[in-house]
């Protein structure tokens, strides 16, 4: 399906060995020195989308194309990234100024410049509610639904085989706890609206990926609940639909939600891929690097999580830029977010915190005179966040009074439940009676600290406690 031979994509199966094999070659008499580095991972990608590819992922950037003479931001463009998405350039506003004209000057500077340098393009976006061309704000009825399907047919048509993935709608629900439709003039025009502009790009680019793209939809609320019902309901009736974008601008009102990567997952649960489309974090120092970290394991733990854009290259460059919350400095360089992200992307972030063993030595003197604590050695407390159908349920591990270098929680899932996805712990089945089993890195936990685990499912999930045994 892909017509640009990207930078980093493919077979992922096929590529991380050749590519490790090239790097460690090119650092050559280096490697001594960078002995710290290349020892956490043999596999380690040295760029954000050379990273990202080791897992078959995309890294991307949103562009802008009067950026493109800036020799710093083409110079970090290049170097770290395989993905790109026009920022406004492949707006409705600014390929088609006055109706049936259509201008593609500065989205085709971005798509010649991706194709030049082994990148790959998100479309962004055909139908959206917001900069819309004068002309069209003003049409509504039957002559802004023909026109609506005109555009979309015209512009996929225009970029035909070059396009990853489009957004074919972009945030057409609304904000608040009602899950319903975000009013505007497409809205209007009947509920068939976002159908209507799926099939139409279909019909003109069926080899492009075609999501639906939105913001605050990154956690389990009403609004994600509402593009999930339409999704489910596109599916079961054919209506053409690849992919869900998550904008993912977060900020101190708006942080990553606890549920990220579970809402992520229920919704690749249903058949579609998941993006992260517009990832960008308010914020400086550890704090945004940490919360930059989760957001890359949410995806990397998503199987059909297949890429991640960051909404700009340098703060400077944001439709935020006072909230610095991009990855590199408005000089280009490399921030904590950054890092944080690389090394997220190389695995190297994964590991839950699992308490180091005591360093005090043991006593000498004479033995205790009580026996030390019996029973299983562990306890498994469950929290549940269930919805209609799904679930997810975490599992905190608690050792007793002794240390414990590896457990077992079982725990009966109710009738009708069935586990579809795993971290942090190796099941033994997905149904009824199951087992979990921690995993190499986390089995050991000092007297009195802990370590979690999770599952997602559909159906009703288990709560209370699980039986916890010591292995
Ligand atoms: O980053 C874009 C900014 O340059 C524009 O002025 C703005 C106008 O609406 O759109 C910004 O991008 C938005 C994206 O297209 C859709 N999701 C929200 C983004 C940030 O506003």
């Amino acid at each position: 399906m892909d017509k640009v031979l990207a930078r980093g994509s493919g077979n992922p199966a096929a590529r991380p060995r050749a590519r490790t094999a090239l790097t460690l070659a090119v650092a050559g008499v280096a490697v001594v020195a960078a002995t710290v580095t290349v020892a956490s991972s043999a596999s380690a990608g040295t760029t954000l989308g050379s990273a990202a590819a080791e897992s078959g992922r995309y890294f991307g950037t949103a562009v802008a194309a009067y950026k493109l003479s800036d020799s710093t931001y083409v110079g970090i463009l290049n170097r770290e990234f395989n993905m790109v998405t026009p920022e406004n350039e492949m707006k409705w506003d600014a390929t088609e100024p006055s109706q049936n004209q259509f201008n593609y000057t500065n989205a085709d500077r971005i798509v010649s410049h991706a194709q030049a340098n082994g990148m790959r393009v998100r479309g962004h976006a055909l139908a959206w509610h917001s900069q819309q061309p004068g002309w069209a704000q003003s049409l509504s009825g039957a002559a802004l639904r023909s026109a609506m399907t005109n555009h979309v047919t015209q512009v996929a048509t225009h970029y035909k085989g070059k396009i990853y993935a489009w957004d074919v709608v972009n945030e057409a629900f609304a904000d608040g706890g009602t899950g319903a439709r975000r009013d505007s003039n497409l809205q209007r025009t009947g509920d068939d609206w976002i159908e209507v502009a799926f099939r139409a790009a279909r019909t003109a680019d069926p080899g492009a990926k075609l999501c639906y793209n939105d913001y605050n939809t990154d956690g389990q609320n009403a609004k994600s609940n509402a593009v999930y019902a339409m999704v489910q309901d596109f599916k079961a009736r054919g209506v053409p639909i690849d992919c869900v974008g998550f904008q993912s601008h977060f900020n101190s009102a708006s942080p990553v939600p606890s549920d990220y990567q579970a809402n992520l997952q229920r919704f690749a649960n249903l058949g579609v891929d998941v993006q992260i489309t517009e990832l960008d974090i308010e914020g400086s120092g550890t704090t945004q690097a940490d919360n930059y970290g989760r957001v890359v394991r949410a995806c990397l733990a998503v199987s059909r999580c297949t890429g991640i854009t960051v909404w700009g290259i340098r703060d400077s460059d944001s439709w935020r830029a006072s909230g610095t919350p991009l990855l590199f400095d408005g000089s280009g360089n490399k921030k904590p977010a950054y890092t944080s992200v690389l090394n997220a992307l190389n695995g190297g972030g994964t590991p839950p915190p699992t308490t180091a063993p005591p360093t005090t030595t043991p006593a000498t003197t004479a033995p205790p005179t009580t026996p030390p604590p019996s029973g299983n050695g562990c306890t498994g407390s469950l929290t549940l966040n269930q919805w209609q159908g799904g679930f997810v349920t975490y599992v905190r591990v608690t050792a007793g009074a002794n240390p414990i270098n590896g457990w077992n929680v079982v725990l009966t899932l109710p009738g009708g439940a069935t586990i579809t996805n795993t971290w942090s712990a190796q099941p033994s089945g997905t149904t009824g009676t199951v087992n979990f089993r921690n995993l190499d890195y986390n089995g050991s936990i000092a007297p009195g600290q802990s370590t979690e685990f999770g599952f997602q499912g559909t159906g009703v999930g288990p709560s209370g406690t699980a039986t916890c045994s010591v292995r």
